[in-house]
């Protein structure tokens, strides 16, 4: 695709334009999935296919201590697409709760779609999940009534069979990690309480409101408007607002449940629950488009948060006190120089290469 340069230029000897970006042209248009026709979503679905039947990327390395990341073993003959959930499980505690949290996570799914496009001959154009059209009824929305074999998201999976997917284009799709089992969703009205029980260093986070909290009341489409509108040239607060504790993000990872929560399988020993190998669910990637796009729109409201980045490189859960001061990472802080953590899976780029996605690598808009 081509691109104009909007650099300054010096004509006659008057300054006319001063601007860094260089403006992509032609940006491929992500929408909602439900706007998509059949065979749009047919596309998308054998593109995630494609990528699972794809084999391990001998390049990809964890880069955490695994004292830290406490994780199992890569594992070499699992898939391609595998190893995407593997890098985010290995680079969990530097791209959650830090200010690695939406640039890493617009990389990723930037990422994802560039291997689509590269290995499995997908056109471009990611769909995006918008949630809010579910959180009124999130068990019986349209979302889970699409069993379509080909385009199809499918419904809950079934508890008689630990959950796993029965129908849709993603029944019965394998994935490697924590251990070897089909996709499984599993609807979790209140899925707070389990949360903090994982672990105590979480569970000093909440009281017992949050606990009790229905997820899908963090994510109504007025709820979403005000965080867009919310905390402008902010970005400290505006993260929070969309990533703390109870908020949307996390919420409809936990009310999914099963793969898109990090639960473990019933088959699975040995295993410590999170949303590490959250992207095992493809639903990841629509749920993850979703947040970019409120990112977006947010950047693109109030001028100073275009370019509006802070955050730190590292999770500030040593107490209440200091998580306060430090809710998106403490020291050392990152920058827009910062390297955005890749495991060596797909090319990398700077923070600064993401702030803008009709600039640089980046060339999309959403609808
Ligand atoms: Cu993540």
């Amino acid at each position: 695709m081509g691109f104009i340069s909007t650099l300054g230029v010096l004509l006659s000897g008057a300054l006319l334009v001063v601007s860094n970006d260089t403006q992509c042209t032609n940006p491929t248009v992500r929408r909602e999935w439900r706007t998509l026709s059949r065979d749009e979503r047919a596309a998308w679905i054998s593109a995630v296919k494609c990528l699972a039947a794809n084999p391990h990327n001998p390049d990809l390395i964890a880069t955490v201590n695994s004292s830290i990341s406490q994780i199992p073993a890569m594992n070499t003959s699992a898939s391609f697409w595998d190893d995407i959930s593997y890098m985010h499980m290995d680079l969990n505690v530097k791209i959650h709760q830090t200010g690695m949290f939406l640039p890493f996570h617009r990389w990723f799914v930037h990422s994802v779609e560039q291997a689509m496009i590269d290995k499995c001959g997908f056109s471009g154009g990611f769909p995006y999940w918008n949630w809010t059209i579910d959180a009124p009824d999130f068990y019986t929305s349209s979302w889970w009534q699409d069993s379509d074999p080909e385009s199809g998201i499918g419904g809950w999976g079934d508890p008689d069979k630990d959950y796993e997917v029965q129908d849709g284009a993603f029944a019965g799709f394998p994935l490697a990690y924590p251990s070897y089992h089909p996709l499984r969703h599993q609807y979790t009205a209140q899925p707070f309480a389990a949360f903090a029980a994982s672990s105590p260093t979480i569970a000093q986070f909440f009281n017992s409101t949050m606990l009790e909290t229905f997820a899908n009341s963090t994510f109504h489409t007025d709820q979403i408007a005000a965080i867009i509108a919310g905390n402008p040239g902010d970005y400290v607060g505006f993260q929070q607002s969309l990533d703390n504790w109870i908020g949307a993000h996390g919420s409809v990872h936990a009310i999914t449940g099963g793969d898109l929560a990090g639960t473990c399988p019933a088959t699975t020993d040995d295993c410590i629950p999170g949303n590490k190998w959250s992207p095992n669910s493809p639903l990841f990637f629509l749920h993850h488009a979703m947040i970019d796009k409120i990112w977006s729109d947010w950047q693109n409201l109030n001028g100073t948060s275009a370019t509006a980045f802070y955050g730190g490189s590292v999770q500030a859960f040593d107490n209440t006190t200091y998580f306060a001061e430090y809710p998106n990472g403490a020291l050392p802080m990152l920058n827009t120089s910062s390297q955005i953590y890749t495991d060596n899976m797909f090319p990398g780029g700077t923070i600064g290469d993401v702030m803008n996605h009709t600039a640089g690598y980046l060339c999309y808009v959403y609808e």
